[in-house]
């Protein structure tokens, strides 16, 4: 395999940048654009140990820099490998990077790094696919989450599945092709309820996916209520801007303001909405429009009620739309003289706060609130989760294998079918832990990643 090198660091100015060398030749190519300032012979450097000098190009000096020899099979592709620190401005990597080239590397494709640590066994494929992860997390619980799964998490919940899988097919395949040396009575029970399991187990995993992606990408939050209820100073007091308009005219908010906020470690997609009401203005209508459409893709329903005046019609048609909904009745404008039937809404509500969106200090308040009620979380996605739709799409087919398996050992269909619907189940899970996997499938997968990873 070629030798091959990038710039590891991103492509902006900085203190220093990264240059990285993997495969063969790796510590000659380095020995050809490095120059120790001691007398030390970089072919003889053993792994894990740096040196200061100068980086040439040829004849020509570049950069004076740090360099760090990795040795196979301990470096991240498992390979021979060298990292060049240079200074960090866009020009001088580019530049250590091709006298690398001249000294004998190619170009590294994107993920290239990462794919040949993946076929040198250093990684799983889902663990490789959670590099990629890592590199994107936007909020510490889902980088959390892509740790553990860099880690193996995902990778060790497939092989307890798949363990159980091949001690049933490896007795089904027994009591088919020797049935006379069998000792006991095949327990078609026993089985099914190890096959009920499994169902259970894959049903688990694909739930996560959902969790998982929402925790990737932020829990969409709709904030709802009739106008002047102060939806947009709780928008203003979240994100901590006055991104939202705030008057004391009713309908201010007419299209949806949209903002992402860390609240309670949890990230929130917020959408400032209009307030509901029967219009005859057609703009606010549309808003209207739009804040229904809102409601229904929320996860989290922020509703806003305005405890100085008393609920009305507007509020009893929010309340009949909040049904199944996940939502945190907020009480609002709790520093001007109550007027509003609170004890309606507590009746009605589980989760209720009372605040003065004008308030700073009821931040603090809505953000124990907010991560009570969201929800997220129930499922410990560091136990491993379907981060993607490629392991989703495995997982829910093994599930449907392993369920027909299951209502064929339950209806008495032969023990060859069950059988090999046991075997279709952990093929994909085979496919989905990387064991058994097309390159194609390989391919797609790094193409994901950046050059350099
Ligand atoms: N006294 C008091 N006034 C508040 C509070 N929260 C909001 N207001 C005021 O209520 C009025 C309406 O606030 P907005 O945040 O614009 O209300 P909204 O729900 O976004 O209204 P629309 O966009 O029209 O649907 C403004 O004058 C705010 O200053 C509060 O906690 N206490
Ligand atoms: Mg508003």
């Amino acid at each position: 395999m070629k030798t091959i090198a990038a710039i590891a660091t991103p492509p902006a100015e900085g203190g220093i940048a990264v240059i990285r060398i993997s495969g063969d030749d790796a510590v000659n190519i380095a020995g050809r654009v490095f120059r120790p300032a001691s007398d030390r012979n970089i072919g003889e450097m053993r792994g894990y140990t740096a040196c200061y000098g100068e980086i040439y190009d040829g004849e020509k000096r570049l950069d004076d820099g740090v360099l760090l020899i990795y040795r196979a099979p301990h470096s991240y592709t498992g390979e021979d490998a060298a990292e060049i620190s240079c200074h960090g401005g866009i020009y001088t990597a580019k530049r250590v990077l091709s006298a690398c080239f001249t000294a004998g590397a190619v170009p590294a494709q994107a993920g290239e790094f990462t794919k040949r640590a993946l076929l040198n066994g250093k990684m799983s494929l889902t663990q490789a696919e959670a590099v990629a992860d890592v590199i994107s997390a936007q909020n510490e619980q889902f980088l959390l989450c892509a740790k553990s799964q860099q880690e193996g998490a995902l990778y060790r919940r497939i092989r307890a599945v798949s363990e159980e899988l091949l001690t049933i097919i490896t007795l089904i395949q027994a009591w088919i092709d020797y049935p006379d040396e069998m000792e006991d009575e095949f327990d078609g029970e026993l089985e099914a309820g190890k096959l009920r399991h499994i169902v259970s187990e894959l049903e688990e995993l694909l739930a996560s996916h959902g969790e998982g992606q929402l925790i990737r990408d932020g829990i969409p939050c709709a904030i709802v209520g009739r106008p002047n209820a102060g939806k947009s100073t709780l928008m203003n007091l979240l994100t901590g801007t006055e991104k939202s308009i705030v008057t004391d005219i009713e309908g201010t908010t007419r299209d949806i303001v949209e903002e992402t906020v860390m609240l309670g470690g949890l990230m929130l997609r917020l959408a400032d909405c209009a307030g509901i009401r029967e219009t005859e203005d057609v703009v606010e209508s549309i808003g209207v429009e739009r804040m229904l459409k809102k409601l229904g893709e929320a996860s989290v329903v922020l509703a806003v009620f305005d405890s100085s005046r008393p609920l009305n019609e507007d509020d009893e048609r929010l309340i009949e739309k909040l049904d199944g909904k996940r939502t945190l009745c907020i009480v609002n404008k709790t520093d001007l003289e109550e007027r509003a039937d609170i004890a309606a809404l507590e009746q009605r509500f589980v989760n209720i706060v009372r605040i003065s969106a004008k308030d700073p200090a009821s931040a603090k308040v809505l953000e124990k609130a907010v991560s009570g009620i969201a929800g997220i979380g129930t499922l410990d996605l560091t136990a491993g989760f379907i981060a993607n739709e490629r392991q989703r799409i495995c997982a829910a087919e093994a599930l449907g294998h392993a369920q027909k398996a299951l209502e064929a050992l339950e209806t008495g269909v032969t023990l060859d079918a069950v059988g090999i619907m046991c075997e279709n189940a952990l093929d994909r899970l085979y496919e989905l832990s990387g064991e058994q996997v097309s390159e194609a499938v390989v391919d797609q997968v790094f193409r994901r990643f950046c050059v350099g990873k």
